[in-house]
Formats: C-alpha cells, structure tokens, sequence
C-alpha cells in the first residue's frame, strides 16, 4: 500500500495514547469500527494496570462496534466513560455495574455535540478507511458514522488502512458536515439519492500522525432465521402498509423505509419485500442489513442510504464482488445526515423500530430492562420515530418466555412518548394509535398487541382505573407488573385488588 504517511504498527500507534484522553474512533456497529489500534490500546492499559498505574480513555463512535474496540477495552477496565450507543456484554456489565460512565444519546445529535464542545476536547481520532491519499482524502470503509466530526475536531489522527476493503469503495461514500449555528444552511437534499458532499473525508494531511495497515474483516454477526413470531411482526407491518397505501395515506409510489437493527428489523424487510402490494421502495435509514441487499438484487429496494453496511461476511463479499452493481444503488452517509430530523421529515420517512416494553398509551422504552439496566441505548430510533411521516414500533408480545408482557400498565423507562408514537405492533396484531384518547389507545393496545395470556390482567387494570382523569393510570398499581417480576420471576397474574386507586 503506497502513501506518503508515516507507517506505524497497532502497538506504536497505542503507545501514543495517554491516560485520560479522549478518542473518537470509526465504526457505527461493527461495520468499519477501528480494530487493530483500539485492541492494542487495551493491551497497553492491562500493562499500565499490571505496573500499577492508572490508564483510561474516554470513548465516542458513531454506534456499537465490535469485540475489538468495546469487547477489548471493556475486558482492559480501559474506558472511563462511553458514548453514544453500545451492544457489547463486557461494556454493558461495566456500565451496569457503574465502573463505566455512558451517557445516552440521539445519535443524530453526537456530531453536533462533539462540534459544539459538549464532550470537551478530543485529542485522538482513530479511523478506518478504505483508501487514502497523501493530500488528506480519507475514504472511508462500511460505515461513515460520525468520523467526519471525529476527524475535524481532533488533535491528531490516526488511520487503520485496512485492505479487506477495495480501494474501490471510493464513491460510495457522501460526506457533507453542517455548519455550526448561526451559519447552518439548509440540507440539500430532496430525495435519497441525492448526492450534496464529497466522496472523501478531507483532512490536513499533518494532522495525520501515521496509518496502521491492516488486513482485518468487520467483526458483523449474522442474523438468526426469521422465527414465527418475528415472521408474523413483518408480515403485520407489511399488511399494515399496504392498508395505509390503499386507503390514499401513503402515496402511490411509496415513501423511503427507515428500519432498525436486528432480527425483528431483518425480517420486516423480507416481509415488504414479499408483500405484492408494497411497490419497489427506497430506503433512507441508518444501517442498511442483509435483507436489503436481497431486496436490492430482486429490484425491490431500488435505492439505499445509510451510515453503516452493517451485513454478514458473506453478504459484504457478494456486495464487493460485484460493486458496479450496487454503486448507484448504495450509498453512506454521516450519521448526522441519515438521522436528521430535517431529513426525516422532508423526506417522509416511514419508520420502523423496536421496543423493549410499550406501555397502554403508547409510550416505549427502547432502552432499560425493568427500568433499570441498559441494554443497548436509544441509538436512532428517537431521531426517526420523533419525526417519522408514520412511526411504527414493533415488538413480540412477551419476552422470557411468557414471563414477561412486554405491554405494561406504564413503561418503567421513557425513551419516546405517546406523542411520537403512532402505530405498535407485534405478533399478534396492529394497534393504530393515530387520533385516539388514552383510553381508546388502551383498549386497542390490549386486545390487539397484548399476549393473550396478559389480556385479562391488562383488561382489569383498565377496568379498575378508567373511573378518574384523562388517563386510566394508578400511581400505586402501575409498575406492579414489574415489582411482581422482580420476586417471582414472573408477571403473570398480578391482582389489583391489593391496590389502591
Ligand atoms: O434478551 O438476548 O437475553 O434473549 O432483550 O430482544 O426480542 O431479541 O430484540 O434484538 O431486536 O432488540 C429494543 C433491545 C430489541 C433493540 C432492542 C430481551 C430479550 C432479549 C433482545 P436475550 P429481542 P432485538 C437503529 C434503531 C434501541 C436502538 C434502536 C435496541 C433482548 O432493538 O437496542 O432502536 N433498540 N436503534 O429477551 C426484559 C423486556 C424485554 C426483554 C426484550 N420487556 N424485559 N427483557 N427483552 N424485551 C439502530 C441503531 O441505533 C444502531
């Protein structure tokens, strides 16, 4: 790999990093994080531990990443503190276990926090690209994310150079950053495939303190085989859709898809993709997953931008084998871009994402089991559920085998109101919240989303609270459900009786 910058190797590169500063690496999910310096950083700290001396790092990215970026600074007790979004178990034990400082965020709003000073000074940016060249033109790899941001504010970068990706990736990348207020402009860009930035990341090349060659594959997992219950989600959101489409609220010739992460994510797109009625469609999201690149091949997902190719080993090869095929098809973007709400609105987005419990009203937690422990983050299902054309969430009835309804009195953690909410659904139905009071919400919640083993004990809920207020709602009762779980293991048969009103 020919270029003008210094070559340094993972551990010369760690060796720079001090104590105490703080770093915004690449990757948004595993697809094009950091690998080879980040693992090497945790080894340093596990040196510096051993010797006795302290050795942390504050830690941005665009999303989650991969075993080695979380999982190895995690396992070194190397992160002082973590933001925006994680899926890693080693992290989520540290941040559960308050040895690790995370702060949830809209990841749409982590650039302009990072631009605007929130996060304090960041001396390190550390990147993956594709390509490189000696005037400062970073290409970057599968994902974009917030590395344009990490670039521009950081003291110093370093890039890993990493040639599982073809050079050729150069192209399938639009870089625009806004500007700061008071100077920023309106977004140009009208439809998804319009292209307003630049194909590269431009840097000042003395910025660049050395690159990292390396040779390393995205650390992406595969996705399970659709389930019954998340074949039956996709199918009701498609029929959903289809419904919307014939009834005259969704044009004709459709509008782009936003879809979350995951199996659920995974199979209500293989679901539109079946559906007859749903006309080839384009996607404006934030990760584009596997089913897409199927859908794409059989012409029905004409066009997809996002921030991240976040997709199987297999999947990537069968994308890189064949780029001419999918060069006018695809294209990454910032995460300040794909997840802004100006983009989401104009644009019309129809989106889809999923939830950990969702309460009677409508309102969900995306985020805290029982409340409490975090398992992910909000990452961008605010963004677009906030300011979606129609904004959907989905979810299985009950998780834990039964032993927990995810249709709750009130959800003991608030991530997006029943205000931005306007359809939920899961295996067992569609409840369309659109234009309803608390109570008809209530209803309609129970008997079309809620698990038929819950239905009852949901029913009497309603029935003992609907008597006062606008909403049927017990300030002692309400969590119940929840404290029940907590010493029986079990949310099954609560009695209300023992409460008050
Ligand atoms: O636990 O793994 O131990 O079995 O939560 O649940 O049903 O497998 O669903 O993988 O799609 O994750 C909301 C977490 C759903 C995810 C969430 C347990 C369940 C299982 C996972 P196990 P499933 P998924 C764009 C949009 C926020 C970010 C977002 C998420 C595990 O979708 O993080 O939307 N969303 N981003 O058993 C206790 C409940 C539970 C429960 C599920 N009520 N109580 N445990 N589980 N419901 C993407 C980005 O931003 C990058």
């Amino acid at each position: 790999m020919s270029h003008g910058y210094k070559k340094l190797t993972a551990e010369q590169a760690a060796e720079l990093i001090q104590n105490g500063e703080t770093i915004g690496f690449s990757g948004f999910t595993p697809a094009g994080a950091a690998k080879a310096v980040p693992s090497a950083i945790a080894a340093k700290a596990s040196k510096e531990h051993a010797a006795g001396r302290p050795f942390k790092v504050g830690v941005v990215t665009g999303a989650s990443t991969g075993p080695m970026l979380d999982g190895a600074l995690a396992k070194a007790e190397a992160v002082a503190w973590r933001t925006p979004y994680q899926s890693n178990a080693d992290l989520r034990k540290g941040i559960n276990n308050g040895s690790i400082r995370f702060f949830d965020m809209h990841l749409s709003m982590t650039p302009q926090a990072v631009n605007y000073g929130f996060l304090g000074k960041f001396q390190w940016a550390i990147v993956e690209a594709a390509d490189i060249t000696d005037n400062g033109e970073i290409v970057p790899s599968t994902s974009v994310g917030a590395s344009p941001t990490f670039c521009h504010v950081a003291d110093k970068i370093i890039v890993e150079l990493n040639s599982a990706h073809p050079k050729t990736l150069r192209g399938f990348h639009d870089i625009y950053e806004p500007a700061n207020p008071p100077h920023r402009q309106p977004i140009p860009i009208v439809k998804p495939s319009d292209r307003v930035g630049t194909p590269y990341i431009k840097v000042d090349p003395k910025k660049i303190v050395g690159v990292v060659e390396t040779n390393l594959a995205d650390e992406t997992k595969g996705f399970d085989a659709p389930d019954p219950v998340t074949d039956q989600i996709g199918q009701n959101v498609a029929d959903f859709l289809a419904a919307e489409m014939k009834a005259g609220r969704i044009p004709k010739e459709f509008l782009p898809i936003q879809s979350g992460v995951g199996n659920i994510a995974n199979a209500v797109l293989g679901s539109l993709g079946k559906h007859p009625d749903i006309p080839p469609f384009e996607m404006f999201t934030e990760v584009v997953q596997d089913a897409v690149i199927d859908l794409m091949r059989s012409g029905k997902v004409k066009f997809a931008t996002g921030t991240s190719l976040t997709v199987s080993g297999e999947k990537l090869k069968e994308v890189y084998s064949d780029l001419e095929f999918f060069r006018p098809r695809l294209l990454l973007r910032p995460q300040e871009i794909t997840n802004h709400p100006e983009m989401v609105r104009r644009l019309g987005i129809i989106t889809v994402n999923t939830a950990i419990e969702a309460d009677l009203f409508g309102n969900i937690n995306s985020t805290h089991v029982m409340g409490k422990n975090l398992m992910n983050g909000i990452g961008g299902s605010g963004d677009f559920t906030r300011n979606g054309y129609i904004s959907i969430f989905t979810c299985p009835s009950v998780a834990k085998g039964g032993k927990i309804s995810t249709i709750v009195p009130l959800v003991s953690h608030a991530d997006h109101s029943e205000h931005s909410v306007q359809v939920l659904i899961t295996e067992q139905g569609i409840a369309d919240l659109r234009c309803k009071t608390p109570e008809e919400r209530a209803v309609l919640i129970i008997e079309k989303c809620a698990h038929p083993d819950y239905r009852p004990q949901l029913l009497a809920y309603l029935e003992r609270y609907r008597r006062e207020g606008h909403v049927p709602q017990s300030l002692s009762a309400a969590f119940a459900m929840h404290e029940q779980f907590e010493s029986t293991s079990d949310m099954r048969g609560v009695e209300w009786d023992k409460f008050g009103d």
